[in-house]
């Protein structure tokens, strides 16, 4: 039985107090479900939401959050294809409108009527979340639910990012940001798409997990290194194939370009705010390099990420915290302290 009331944290506006308080259930819509998060990822992206970082407003008194996966509790009368008991996710995108000229070419992340998940409208810090049916993750039963949850924004965006770089097997991929929440699945999926991952971070920490738990072949410490200098001198001199910006932080996006190997791409994922990207046009013009943007993922990329983790290709190291503990996790996110993913145990 759904409950009246359950648990979600809240703020009002930009930099408000988040508050952890009871708030009704919401009521699905003829085309949404109603899912019981039972985990929630803690994605950058949601402490940018509360900090106003970005130049795209969130909705008043909004409840964050967008790697939610749970157990559907209701359905509204339209929907076929979801049943009162799947597992399912609730992603960054949560609706779009089906008809436009990207949802139509199945980039539906490019919809300009998009429903954003925990931005503009509820995500998943509560315990019932709302998700378009369309649009909610489908979760193969026996998949842990909290091991899975970062699959649905960082899982999927990197998997993305990565076959929008069109590296190949055998390759060189530079992952900036890879002790982070991405960065951490990034290094996992480069690997099972058959590259090799150079990891760019900072600390002993994120060093010790990038190498030995999840397979990187070089660290480079962007706080001890001469990034530029580094990531060439371990790639023949030539530079990486492609580069994976993850890092929010405006310098990396800066430097990329020079360690971008000839016929490169420098794939921009991570959004630090007020940052800009700029590159000396001489050499991207002789070295024939591609700079570009990658924005999470559409529905047919949600479903592969999920079955790389399926098939148990992607086992990165997170860490299991109580929703009630989130401004203490955007604290530690903050000071760039935690090494993979925080995911929130809703009932606690
Ligand atoms: O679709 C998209 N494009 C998308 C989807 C999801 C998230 C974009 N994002 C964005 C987020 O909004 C955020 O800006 O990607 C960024 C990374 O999100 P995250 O992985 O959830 O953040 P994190 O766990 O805090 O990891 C960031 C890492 O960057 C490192 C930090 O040490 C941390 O490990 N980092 C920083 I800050 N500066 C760096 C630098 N100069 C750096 N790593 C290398 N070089
Ligand atoms: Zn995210």
């Amino acid at each position: 039985s759904i409950p009246a009331e359950q648990y979600a944290q809240i703020f009002k506006s930009n930099n408000a107090p988040i508050e952890y308080k009871k708030v009704p259930v919401p009521k699905p819509g003829p085309d949404e479900v109603l899912v019981n998060v039972k985990y929630t990822g803690v994605c950058h992206t949601d402490l940018h939401a509360w900090k106003g970082d970005w130049p795209l407003a969130i909705k008043p008194n909004l409840i964050g959050g967008h790697e939610g996966a749970g157990v559907v509790v209701a359905v509204g009368e339209l929907v076929e294809d979801v049943k009162v008991g799947d597992h399912a996710g609730i992603k960054w995108l949560n609706g779009s409108c089906g008809h436009c000229e990207f949802c139509m070419a199945s980039d539906e992340p490019l919809c300009e009527k998009a429903l954003l998940s925990g931005y503009t409208v509820d995500g998943t810090f509560q315990q019932y979340a709302i998700g378009k049916a369309a649009h909610v993750a489908r979760i193969p039963k026996g998949l842990p639910l909290d091991a899975v949850a970062p699959i649905l924004c960082a899982g999927v965006t990197v998997y993305k990012a990565l076959k929008e770089s069109q590296a190949h097997a055998g390759q060189t991929v530079a992952i900036v940001g890879a002790g982070g929440g991405l960065g951490s699945l990034a290094v996992q999926y480069a690997k099972a798409m058959g590259f090799r991952v150079i990891a760019v971070d900072s600390g002993s920490e994120k060093q010790d997990m990038c190498l030995n738990t999840l397979g990187a072949e070089e660290f480079v410490d962007f706080a001890k290194d001469d990034v530029v200098a580094k990531v060439k001198s371990v790639t023949g001199g030539l530079g990486a194939h492609a580069v994976i910006l993850l890092a929010v932080s405006e310098k990396p996006f800066q430097q990329a370009a020079e360690y971008c190997r000839s016929r490169g791409s420098v794939v921009c994922v991570g959004l630090p705010a007020n940052a800009r990207i700029s590159a000396e046009v001489f050499s991207l013009v002789l070295r024939m390099v591609n700079i570009k943007g990658s924005y999470v993922g559409n529905r047919l990329d949600t479903q592969e990420a999920i079955d790389f983790f399926a098939r148990g290709l992607i086992k990165a190291p997170f860490k299991v915290g109580k929703l009630s503990e989130l401004t203490q996790v955007f604290k530690l996110m903050e000071e760039n302290k935690i090494a993979g993913r925080y995911v929130l145990d809703t009932s606690k």
